[in-house]
């Protein structure tokens, strides 16, 4: 039970970075023990930070979901890019992943290239995470570990599995033994900081993911433009518009006979339906937006303030 007139009370933010695919949603899920963020598993899913609120007896850790690092090629990568070399920076802790799964990569580098020199340089703590032990060589994982440790300065090394959840609450055992003094950011019964419309938005999204392949998932930005509830008893009415870039890509999302489309509104109802407590009327639309990768004005409207 959080107790949150004690006297000494520890709280801080706790930014999860590293490059894209290596499970930092999937273990902010695992440690709030719902699913805040969206997880799939194509690269670049996520595109804002995500809050994941946990409390302890005498303490809370933000958790802050940033998107996988990469070179941008896009505006919409210069605004990941700014999103999360600005939590790392404001962060009391920095949990950087690793995937155990694979020798270190370009974009591991690119991550730690950030993590330890250049202008946006955390002040904070860093901890090396070892994710996907689950499904690891124990031997090559020591080897791997190795290579990271010489990347840096490390305060420690945490073994994970965000699947499993093995290592996890050892590793946040520790984090809580670090943190600062101070009070709760967020109050009881508060584990993230997204609209509604947000939520559904990316729950949408996730299911695109879920169902498509190789340059769909990037091309494709989820609108919730409209939510009606009480109308009808017991339905919410959602209207949501999946945004592609080019002809044929909204071909692929409809699919034939429109079974795509319908494959995924499917799977965004049964997810919708228990997270808003009534029926949903998902009401989807793909329509093009040519570049919107690349608009600024668009990319604002949206969100994504570059
Ligand atoms: N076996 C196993 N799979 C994992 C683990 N953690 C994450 N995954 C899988 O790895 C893939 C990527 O997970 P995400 O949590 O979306 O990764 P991410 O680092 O948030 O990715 P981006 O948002 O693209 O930067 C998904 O298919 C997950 O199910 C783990 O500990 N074990
Ligand atoms: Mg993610």
């Amino acid at each position: 039970m959080i107790n949150y007139f004690s006297q000494d009370f520890k709280s801080g933010f706790a930014a999860v970075v590293g490059k894209p695919n290596v499970g930092k949603s999937s273990l902010v899920n695992h440690i709030v023990g719902k699913k805040v963020a969206i997880v799939s598993s194509k690269p670049q899913t996520t595109r804002h930070r995500v809050l994941g609120v946990k409390n302890y007896n005498k303490a809370q850790i933000v958790f802050v979901d940033t998107p996988g690092i990469h070179n941008p090629e896009h505006e919409l990568g210069k605004f990941m890019e700014k999103t999360y070399l600005g939590e790392m920076k404001d962060a009391d802790i920095v949990l950087f992943i690793a995937d155990s799964t694979h020798d270190i990569r370009d974009e591991d580098e690119i991550a730690l290239k950030h993590l330890f020199s250049g202008k946006k340089q955390p002040n904070a703590p860093i901890f090396l995470v070892m994710n996907k032990i689950d499904i690891s060589d124990p031997e090559k994982l020591k080897t791997r570990e190795q290579v990271f440790l010489s990347k840096g300065k490390f305060a420690k090394v945490f073994h994970v599995s965000a699947l499993t959840g093995e290592g996890v609450e050892e590793m946040e055992n520790q984090l809580n033994a670090l943190l600062p003094p101070g009070p709760p950011y967020f109050p009881p019964g508060q584990d993230s900081d997204q609209s509604q419309e947000f939520q559904i938005s990316e729950i949408v999204r996730e299911k695109v993911l879920e169902k498509t392949r190789q340059e769909i998932p990037h091309c494709v930005f989820v609108h919730t433009e409209e939510i009606r509830e009480g109308e009808t008893p017991d339905i919410t009415y959602i209207r949501a518009i999946v945004y592609v870039e080019r002809k044929s890509q909204k071909g692929i999302i409809i699919g034939k006979n429109g079974s795509m489309l319908k494959d995924i509104g499917t799977l965004a109802r049964q997810e919708l339906e228990p997270l808003l407590g009534t029926k949903v009327f998902l009401d989807l639309w793909v329509k093009i937006k040519d570049d919107w990768r690349d608009r600024k004005d668009l990319l604002k409207s949206w969100g994504y303030e570059i």
